[in-house]
């Protein structure tokens, strides 16, 4: 089998098979793949933690206190992330290094160095303290990506309210309800997306004081005020008030099977956190030009798209535009990207507009030298698509793993070490992992003293558990503290995810336990799509599960039951489809509707989600003793 080269450097698409390639600076790299284990072997690799043994040993040697006491620290003490992000690399004389890059989809490049994002998110910071905005109040950003999404998240940070980013691409039911969950005081947001998704709804949320609408700003919009008026009238000088490592610092909202979204509460002290699983897992060093693919909307874009980068010093490029293969290609390489972390749907997309054995057009006509490091999360990735990247982009791709409630990667195929194509890695140092022995449901199974069991068969499976312990593990959801409880059992935090861990320790994704649907990267409740189809007149009851699909991983699927009157046919599926995308957003909303009278249920009325999936992928139904009589 053919050699895995780096991308370090090397002719345009020619970094062909066998190829030593030289690093720009530091020790030469070497990637095989091993022809008996079709793992990716490294040698040379710079010392974090060179191989099995001292992975081994960076495990028993590392300590959460050391790290977090390599932060910066404000002036007068604590820690706050704003200052870890962008200050601290100020006052270190790397004021003038490049933050951000932000390209348009079309027009020139924007950029700002680190003192412009220090004096701009100050500007905000004083924006908002002007507003009578304090510690602990909730700032809501409702945004694509642009340059003022970062200087409202580190201007939010610095006057220490608590961050919530939402996803653009929600419609007005999620976004109003989680603002309304969240408490939202202040949302900063454009002028099309206020129209669209809050305008008419504002009186439902009088906690909402003020709204911040960023760009131009046509119409006459009460209750609003102009994201430039608001910064051109506030100062550049902002002191940071002292901040508490516990200091609630971000609230992300995350799905679960049932009920409302939960709210995930992070704190300040997490960055520790961000910045070394940022150099472990992502390989970033100060002199990186980094992009981060996913919204940060999403805990992915918000924890490895702003504050994790910004804390290692890096230059982020922010790219304003949606997926297209081509513009990608031309990012990466006009933009001399050097550490790329995207998701397996969008690797997927890439292998579609660029196949493993075509003449690959795409990226032989762009020059990629400059990429020497790929990561993927949020999604299982295919062994398929590790190869594909070392075979056509020159480098192959490291998975890895977390959630928003750990706040961090946890689990990677690190920088460091041999890549498993199809496994999710080995815990980062720092982390304890367990896989433990769990019923159907995923839930941990307890023996007779209360005490849960590992599963030690390298071939069995069990659920995902994390010893806590931590910066950036949450410290709980909002006004949920029963469902925060029930995270963990005896001491362990339950991921919720069914893996299997091989004898060297990777471990290996299997399924969720539950019935939240990730689909390209996005975690959606079904609970939540369940509650708005169920308000089309036309729909009795819904059940909602993820199918398998090639390219998004999963997508959402409805099937649901009518009532009295109304004939299933095409025009009433475009009718239900439609309706739901008007309320959740292209993000969420159901990609296929099937009517079935039948829904199967439990004895209690609950749809069986279970059931359902097991039908539409032609598997074994397990078991129905809970089943209603009649459905079938
Ligand atoms: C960061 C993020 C978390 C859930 C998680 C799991 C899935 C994440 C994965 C993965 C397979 C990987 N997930 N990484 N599944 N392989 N490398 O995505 O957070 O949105 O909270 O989702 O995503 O099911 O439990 P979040």
């Amino acid at each position: 089998m053919d050699p895995v080269p780096t991308g370090a450097s090397g002719p345009v698409g020619g970094r062909g098979a066998g190829a030593m390639i030289e690093a720009e600076s530091g020790p030469t790299v070497e990637r095989r793949m091993d022809e008996a284990s079709g793992n990716i072997v490294k040698s040379g690799v710079p010392a974090v933690s060179p191989n099995l043994a001292d992975y081994a040993l960076s495990c028993r040697l590392f300590d959460w206190r050391q790290a977090t006491s390599e932060l910066a620290g404000l002036p007068g003490g604590g820690v706050n992330i704003a200052h870890e992000a962008v200050d601290r690399h100020v006052l270190e004389g790397r004021g003038e290094h490049i933050a951000l890059r932000c390209v348009p989809p079309s027009g020139a490049v924007v950029t700002l160095s680190y003192t412009r994002l220090a004096a701009l998110s100050n500007r905000f910071a004083n924006g908002l303290h002007r507003l009578g905005v304090r510690a602990g109040d909730r700032v809501f950003t409702l945004l694509g990506r642009c340059p003022e999404l970062y200087v409202a998240v580190l201007g939010t940070l610095k006057n220490k309210s608590v961050l919530c980013p939402l996803f653009s691409a929600f419609g007005p039911d999620p976004v109003v309800q989680r603002m309304t969950l969240g408490d939202a005081r202040v949302l900063v947001t454009t002028q099309a997306l206020y129209q669209r998704k809050i305008a008419d709804r504002r009186a439902g949320l009088p906690g909402l004081e003020h709204v911040v609408i960023v760009g131009p700003s046509t119409a006459d919009l009460p209750g609003t005020v102009r994201w430039d008026d608001l910064m051109e009238a506030a100062s550049e000088e902002f002191t940071i008030p002292a901040t508490d490592p516990e200091d609630p610092a971000l609230l992300h909202f995350t799905s679960g099977t049932t009920g409302r979204p939960k709210g995930a509460v992070h704190v300040h002290g997490a960055v520790a956190a961000h910045r070394v699983t940022a150099e472990y897992a992502l390989d970033l060093h100060p002199d990186d030009v980094y992009w981060c693919t996913a919204d940060p909307g999403w805990v992915t874009g918000m924890s490895y798209g702003v504050i994790a980068p910004l804390a290692a010093g890096v230059t982020v490029v922010v790219d304003e535009g949606e997926f297209d293969a081509a513009r990608w290609y031309r990012v990466l390489e006009s933009e001399h990207v050097t550490v790329w972390y995207t998701a397996p749907t969008a690797i997927r997309m890439l292998m579609r507009a660029t196949p493993r054995t075509g003449p690959f057009d795409l990226p032989r006509s762009h020059d990629l030298s400059a990429l020497r490091f790929i990561a993927s999360v949020g999604e299982p990735l295919n062994p398929e698509a590790v190869r594909w990247g070392a075979d056509v982009l020159g480098l192959p791709i490291h998975d890895n793993y977390w959630q928003t409630e750990t706040g961090c990667i946890v689990i990677a195929n690190l920088a460091a070490c041999d890549i498993r194509p199809g496994s999710m890695g080995r815990p980062l140092p720092g982390f304890q992992a367990e896989v433990l022995a769990a019923d159907e449901q995923g839930r941990p199974v307890r023996d007779g003293a209360g005490r849960v069991r590992p599963v030690t068969d390298p071939a069995g499976q069990g659920v995902l558990a994390l010893r806590p312990g931590w910066p950036s593990m949450f410290r709980g959801y909002l006004d949920d503290e029963e469902r925060y409880r029930s995270a963990f059992v005896d001491g362990w935090y339950v991921t919720g995810d069914l893996v299997r861990r091989d004898s060297d320790g990777y471990l290996w994704f299997v399924g969720r336990a539950d019935d939240v649907i990730k689909s390209a990267g996005h975690l959606i409740g079904p609970f939540e799509v369940e509650s708005a189809l169920m308000e089309h007149p036309a729909v009795a009851e819904a059940g909602v599960i993820g199918r398998p699909d090639p390219v998004a991983g999963t997508v959402v699927k409805a099937f649901v039951s009518l009532r009295p009157g109304f004939d299933p046919g095409p025009e009433l599926c475009t009718d239900i489809l439609a309706f739901a995308r008007r309320k959740l957003g292209p993000a969420v909303a159901p990609r296929e509707v099937a009517f079935d009278q039948n829904l199967p249920k439990t004895r209690s009325g609950k749809v069986m989600r279970r059931l359902l999936r097991a039908r539409e992928q032609g598997l074994p139904e397990g078991d129905t003793s809970t089943l209603e009589s009649g459905s079938a």
